[in-house]
């Protein structure tokens, strides 16, 4: 009976705050946690990937990196988050322990933590710096914690499961609210593991992780965290590349019968998730960045944008430059919604207070609702006077449920109804970026944006949902303007990159030999490839050099049939004896096939190189878009 009054009463005060109460229509399927919700709202916050990764030029660290090796002399964990908040973005999120296993936090469940290392006197604590800075400056901070450990001598083993269990209760009890964790899917394979230097492999990630147990811990220790990943058990998942961009739209949030948000992660530089010595050319632009955010956020997913600091411990200046140009644009597109206060007509209305004005009253909890057997709900608006318009935003009341399965939008011009957004046909998806203009109208979810191909100018529109699983909730349409961008003055980079040998007069020989100029030839478009593998070439550079390292580009068109994945290179100063230099696995090549860069551990005297693809991402052919080789 007390429940039962409880419930009354939630009910009635949503009905208040919401207008879910009383006469809405049922929820439809699954809806979101409240948690989810506010987290939607965030839209987008940025990733910090920072570590041992940072000083080595690497994406993925072996694990046997020195802890001596982390020494940030100018990190200022407040600038930082002040510069994300300065470009609109909601929260961060920050590697405290990437897959190298280096710990940046005094934790006591490895010595492989920050207090080796010389930075404050092995007093300091990333975490910490980073989760005060957001605290103070009322900004979400949020912490990723890799489950791949590839330092830790137990990882595979049932002793890991302790240590990692461990790190979560530390990160989630000593550091504040954290708004979201996340768990990345790289799981298992080559790593040093106190010294193994082996190849371990889990299986089936939730079975070993066992996320069933690992959810559960989060939910007592921090019931409002949103968990991503976690093998599906999570609140969020990966939106499907590591561009930037949800894969797929339609979007639905709806998965095994459960609310799941999609989250889209990107780096703002090409380079990496790290950072990288000589990145500053590398930056992505802010009409890029924009083409990202349509294409994420304006599908319905949330976007994590990834900014490095340098060694020194301070952010790109080019990063940021393009960062707060986008922020720039960002804010301009949504500053003025020309619908708002719009009169509206709508064709049919559940009741008086799910009428169309709804639409354009500002509030993302008030919505629009037709009568359940409208077969063609419709509405019309009349802005105050004309306006140019060339973005639309469409949103559903969530807590309802997702519903609107296409949708279309029509403007008056010149005395003729003209449709400006189609409605999108069953079967029919958009898969990325390059044609975020003019796309069609299929989900709309928490919000969906669609950039039409060209400046509109009316006074009158009208939107039709076509297609819906249920009873449509809309709660809002606004009219946006895509401003123009301010190119960001050109910064000159922190540190300049190191320049490979030149290849001028160099001579190939092996597999596919004269292919491997291709690999040589500046060019990520071309590249040596053989449909072998395991395959090789050999490098004659002409003359014996100290070699240091080499950084492998794999190939570039989108395709991972073929990638080399692994390599063994071989060095030689008179092309008859060999020895190894260096041997291992390229890191995440699947999601982000950027520049790897290998540095040998110690230099060595060559006139030829032999590289060795031995194993291939998918198909058995063997394939480099670009090597570099450094040295003196
Ligand atoms: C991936 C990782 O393997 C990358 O290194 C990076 O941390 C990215 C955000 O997730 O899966």
């Amino acid at each position: 009976m007390a429940k039962q009054l409880i419930r009354l009463c939630m009910a009635l005060l949503l009905g208040w705050n919401t207008s879910l109460g009383a006469d809405a229509p049922k929820p439809y399927g699954p809806v979101p946690t409240d948690q989810q919700v506010k987290w939607l709202r965030m839209e987008w916050y940025a990733f910090v990937h920072f570590g041992l990764n940072t000083y080595t030029n690497r994406e993925w660290g072996y694990g046997d990196e020195s802890p001596e090796l982390f020494n940030p002399g100018n990190f200022d964990a407040e600038a930082i988050v002040r510069t994300f908040k300065e470009a609109g973005m909601s929260g961060m999120i920050y590697t405290a322990k990437h897959h190298d296993g280096f710990c940046t936090w005094p934790t006591r469940s490895t010595d492989h933590n920050i207090t080796s290392s010389p930075w404050k006197g092995g007093r300091g604590d990333v975490v910490r710096e980073f989760a005060d800075a957001c605290q103070k400056h009322d900004f979400a901070f949020g912490t990723y914690l890799s489950p791949w450990d590839r330092n830790c001598a137990e990882y595979g083993r049932p002793g890991y499961l302790k240590v990692y269990y461990e790190q979560i209760k530390e990160l989630l009890t000593k550091y504040g609210p954290i708004f979201e964790i996340w768990f990345d899917g790289a799981m298992g394979g080559d790593g040093y593991y106190g010294g193994a230097r082996e190849r371990r492999n889990i299986g089936q990630a939730d079975k070993y992780y066992n996320y069933a147990r690992v959810v559960r811990l989060i939910r007592s220790l921090q019931p409002d965290c949103i968990i991503w990943g976690a093998a599906g058990r999570g609140d969020a998942t990966w939106a499907g590349s590591e561009k930037g961009f949800a894969r797929h739209y339609p979007l639905w949030n709806v998965r095994n019968n459960k609310w799941i948000c999609l989250e889209a992660d990107t780096p703002i530089n090409h380079r990496g998730w790290f950072w990288h010595p000589g990145q500053g050319g590398h930056v992505k632009s802010p009409e890029h960045l924009m083409q990202v955010y349509l294409s994420s956020v304006g599908r319905g997913a949330n976007l994590i944008l990834n900014l490095a600091p340098n060694r020194d411990g301070q952010l790109d200046p080019a990063d940021v430059a393009s960062l707060q140009a986008f922020g720039k644009m960002r804010r301009e597109l949504l500053a003025r919604d020309f619908a708002r206060k719009a009169r509206a007509r709508a064709s049919s209305v559940r009741a008086r207070k799910f009428n169309a004005s709804r639409l354009s009253d500002g509030r993302i909890e008030s919505y629009w609702c037709p009568e359940e057997d409208d077969k063609s709900p419709q509405v019309e608006i009349q802005l105050e006077s004309p306006a140019t318009f060339d973005v639309i935003r469409l949103r559903e009341q969530i807590r309802l449920g997702q519903r609107v399965e296409a949708f279309q939008v029509e403007a008056m011009v010149d005395g003729n109804w003209k449709t400006i957004v189609e409605p999108g046909q069953p079967g029919e998806k958009e898969d990325h970026f390059d044609g975020v203009r003019g796309g069609k109208g299929h989900t709309i979810g928490h919000q969906v944006l669609r950039w039409l191909p060209e400046p509109v100018t009316t006074d009158r529109l009208r939107l039709t949902i076509t297609r819906s699983k249920a009873v449509p909730c809309i709660s809002e349409f606004s009219l946006l303007c895509m401003p123009g961008v301010t190119r960001p003055e050109p910064v000159a980079a922190a540190e300049s990159a190191e320049k490979p040998l030149p290849s001028a007069g160099w001579s190939y020989s092996g597999f596919a030999a004269e292919k491997a100029p291709l690999a040589f030839d500046g060019k990520p478009e071309t590249m040596w490839e053989i449909a072998r593998c395991p395959s090789h070439f050999v490098v004659d550079m002409k003359k014996v050099y100290e070699i240091s390292s080499f950084a492998y580009l794999p190939r570039q068109d989108g395709s991972t049939q073929g990638m080399t994945s692994r390599y063994c290179v071989e060095l030689s100063t008179d092309g008859s004896t060999w020895t190894k230099a260096a041997e291992g696995e390229f890191g995440n090549l699947r999601a982000n096939p950027v520049e790897q860069v290998i540095s040998l551990p110690a230099a060595q005297k060559a006139r030829y190189l032999r590289f060795f693809s031995t194993a291939a991402l998918d198909g058995t052919g063997s394939s480099v878009a670009e090597l570099k080789i450094y040295g003196k």
